[in-house]
């Protein structure tokens, strides 16, 4: 990628842009204002990776994909997480192309395989041609092909983790519907209190503690997303998390703005 441009990596978490207690519900109130905030933001590049919500992690725990192949009525499953997902993805990149961005959307088996649930080979070549022609590609977590497990499910949290230590980025901004990193679940702890700023070595301390999420998350919820980002903060790429659900929130994080959420450091 041309190195004078700044990559911004940006997941949108599936609980935000999808209502997650009820199965394969688009919250298109919210992805439609998200895409403007991004609109807005007017950054130099973006690679985005939505979460799967209620239309992958319903089917997926459901048919065990994450377990990886054990039986053949699974296959069915995987088949049906791999549609659901790319249904989602749709109803994203349609609002995104309404709003007049050029984005395309990437199935992540198109250029990932794991070995045990992690990333063994991530071609993203394409990827970067995409990206220095002015072109966002829109990647999910999904239901993936792996070495040893047959298939098995990919959070979109370590596609951005790998991602951008891949491909020169700047910053990552994580888009929740919580406001940021919390000492204990703020679902379901009147006494949590947001982090406003935390560098690696105390997450580190720190992730022991992080309680999951209270939904239908398949791949481990807040504390599955910290350990994912472990990697990032390692190269020294500095990663915000804010409320996405909170109009304009995105927008000041993705302009690097002063905004409340969790800011995360290398030290
Ligand atoms: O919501 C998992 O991605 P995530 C996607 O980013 C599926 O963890 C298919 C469950």
């Amino acid at each position: 990628m041309d190195s004078k441009v700044e990559l911004t990596v940006l997941k949108l978490g599936g609980s935000v842009i999808t209502v997650k207690e009820k199965p394969l519900t688009a919250n298109e109130i919210a992805i439609n204002r998200l895409i403007k905030e991004i609109y807005r933001a007017n950054v130099d590049s973006v690679f985005v990776v939505h979460g799967g919500g209620s239309f992958g992690h319903f089917i997926a725990k459901k048919y065990k994909i994450l377990e990886g192949y054990k039986t053949p009525s699974q296959l069915e499953g995987f088949a049906k997480t791999r549609q659901a997902m790319m249904a989602l993805n749709k109803i994203i990149i349609d609002a995104f192309i309404d709003k007049g961005i050029p984005v395309v959307g990437i199935p992540p088996s198109a250029c990932i395989l794991t070995e045990n649930g992690r990333i063994l080979r991530f071609e993203t070549r394409s990827i970067e041609k995409m990206l220095d022609l002015g072109i966002t590609p829109v990647m999910y977590g999904d239901a993936v092909l792996d070495e040893k497990l047959g298939f098995t499910i990919l959070s979109g949290d370590q596609i951005i983790s790998k991602l951008a230590t891949s491909v020169k980025t700047s910053r990552i901004v994580i888009g929740l519907d919580v406001d940021g990193l919390y000492t204990a679940d703020p679902k379901t702890d009147s006494e949590a209190k947001l982090i406003g700023e935390i560098s690696l070595r105390k997450l580190r301390r720190f992730l022991n503690n992080i309680a999951g999420s209270s939904n239908v998350d398949v791949t481990g919820g807040m504390s599955g997303k910290m350990s994912e980002i472990i990697p990032v903060l390692e190269n020294n790429i500095p990663i915000i998390m804010v409320n996405a659900n909170v109009p304009d929130r995105l927008f000041k994080a993705m302009r690097n703005e002063e905004v409340k959420g969790t800011k995360l450091f290398l030290d």
